[in-house]
């Protein structure tokens, strides 16, 4: 394998991703990338230029993604509509990418018999009790709740159809939920470190009980080029770092490592539908490919991710007032 599509390279997986890979292989990397409002070429700054091609395009543009499929040898699937809060405003975006996108691509890799590594999350699983002492495993049945988990469901089925029906060279995996630099303020953990930046409460929706299992996106990085490299075709790998904390544990970490009291924070309205608790197990890719993360240590990942948005409000200034408008317009008022 020598070079290979990253789809969705400019948002926020995909941009740690190719940095990923640009620092510790020798491949060729093009980015395909419509740079919806989520999507930042200047994540994608100070890359090799004889190693790393940018492509501007939609991932269901037919055309574009067979010359790109037919030229490369592989394509990691990274590109979707990624937000809860959005799916459940509008999810029409959602079906379009996550499903037709997808479509689009195993398509195309099916004509030129090329290698698709299909990116996914916990949340096809659904969600656990907060007591339970069982973890996501790849047999858990899939069981989504939101417009955006069903779409990733899907696409998950299709990949596993296009591999039984055609012989499709695919593998897929589901992570738990991302923090690292370069992710969009709409999401938890940069939303409350860039109110903190900017004089603003933390949001926390409803009683903040909600468990989410955190991964490094560097982590998710490595897991996926062990995968893509030594993963067995037709195989699906959970990919998890032992994270979980509950919303609130999150806000009051924030608030102590910038210094201010842990209760200086606003409940606001819940979210619809809102999945209880994730948790990975995430025995498969460790004893099967040998996989391990660096980032063990929650809190020290966390801060270097406070300074890294400390460091970098140009990257982010510019979407921090549209996205505050947005959450207002969808009525988020506090309790
Ligand atoms: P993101 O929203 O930050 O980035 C998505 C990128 O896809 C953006 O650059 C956007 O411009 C691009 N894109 C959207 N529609 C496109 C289209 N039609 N054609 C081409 N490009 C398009 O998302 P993210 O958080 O980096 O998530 C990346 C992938 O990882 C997604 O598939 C998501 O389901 C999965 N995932 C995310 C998490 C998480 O915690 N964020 C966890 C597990 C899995
Ligand atoms: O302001 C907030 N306050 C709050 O309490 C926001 C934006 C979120 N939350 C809660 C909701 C969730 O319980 O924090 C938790 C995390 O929320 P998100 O960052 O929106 O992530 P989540 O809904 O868990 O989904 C994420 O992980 C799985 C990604 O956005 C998905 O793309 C991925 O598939």
């Amino acid at each position: 394998m020598r070079s290979i599509v990253v789809t969705g390279g400019a948002g926020f997986i995909g941009s740690n991703f190719v940095h990923h890979v640009l620092r510790n292989t020798d491949l060729t990397v093009t980015v395909l990338d419509k740079l919806t409002y989520a999507g930042n070429v200047a994540s994608l700054e100070g890359l090799p230029p004889n190693r790393f091609t940018f492509v501007r395009g939609d991932i269901a543009d037919d055309e574009l993604v067979d010359e790109l499929v037919g030229t490369h040898d592989a394509v990691v699937h990274f590109a979707a509509e990624s937000h809860n809060d959005n799916s459940l405003h509008d999810p029409a975006p959602f079906l379009q990418t996550n499903v037709i996108g997808t479509y689009t691509l195993i398509e195309a890799c099916r004509r030129h018999g090329t290698r698709f590594h299909h990116i996914s999350t916990d949340e096809v699983y659904g969600d656990l009790e907060l007591d339970d002492p069982e973890r996501f495993t790849e047999s858990t049945p899939y069981n989504p709740s939101s417009p955006y988990s069903s779409t990733k469901a899907a696409s998950d089925l299709l990949v596993r159809a296009w591999v039984r029906s055609f012989g499709l060279r695919a593998t897929l995996s589901n992570c738990s939920n991302n923090y690292g630099p370069y992710q969009h303020v709409e999401k938890f953990i940069p939303r409350q470190i860039t109110n903190v930046l900017t004089g603003v409460r933390p949001k926390l929706y409803g009683a903040g009980e909600n468990v989410r299992d955190w991964i490094h996106a560097d982590d998710h990085s490595s897991a996926v080029l062990t995968i893509l490299t030594s993963g067995v075709l037709g195989e699906t790998y959970l990919i998890g770092a032992d994270g979980e904390q509950n919303n609130r544990a999150v806000v009051e970490l924030i608030l102590e490592l910038v210094g201010q009291p842990a209760d200086a924070y606003d409940h606001v309205v819940d979210r619809a539908g809102h999945d209880l608790r994730y948790a990975i197990d995430w025995s498969k890719l460790r004893t099967e490919l040998g996989w391990r993360p660096r980032f063990s240590d929650f809190r020290a990942g966390l801060e270097a991710t406070i300074a890294w948005y400390r460091d970098n409000e140009a990257w982010w200034g510019p979407q921090k007032a549209t996205t505050e408008a947005r959450y207002a317009a969808q009525g988020q008022v506090a309790l």
